[in-house]
């Protein structure tokens, strides 16, 4: 009930800088690595991501929603999970450097951004 009436506070879009996606700093130098993200409470946890180049990384929905993560327009690489249902996954291998964004084509105020870089 706890993240349905977040679902609703969100989707009724009282304030998307207020959010936990774009009120942090999401940058190079403070993102932290992961190879799992989670997608719960209609966040990328974490958000803001460094990835090594070649590896794979796993999105896990924990929210009793699907969701579906999807690279944005331009993007150095094009990747679509199609819908990851509720305790389902998705798994990506970054394999180009750069600065990836993306966002769950579902709910579009859920964004991230992987930090994509050769060792
Ligand atoms: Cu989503």
């Amino acid at each position: 009930m706890r993240r349905f009436a977040l679902a609703v506070m969100l989707l009724a879009g009282c304030g998307q800088s207020s959010t936990p996606q774009t009120s942090a700093a999401c940058d190079y130098g403070t993102a932290a690595d992961a190879t799992q993200v989670l997608l719960d409470y209609y966040s990328f946890i974490p958000h803001c991501f460094r990835v090594t180049s070649g590896t794979e990384v796993t999105f896990l929905n924990l929210d009793q929603v699907p969701h579906e993560v999807q690279s944005d327009p331009g993007q150095v690489e094009t990747f679509d999970s199609g819908s990851v249902t509720p305790g389902g996954a998705y798994k990506h291998t970054f394999s180009v450097d750069g600065d990836v964004a993306m966002h769950c084509a579902i709910f579009p105020i859920m964004k991230a951004t992987a930090f994509v870089r050769t060792p």
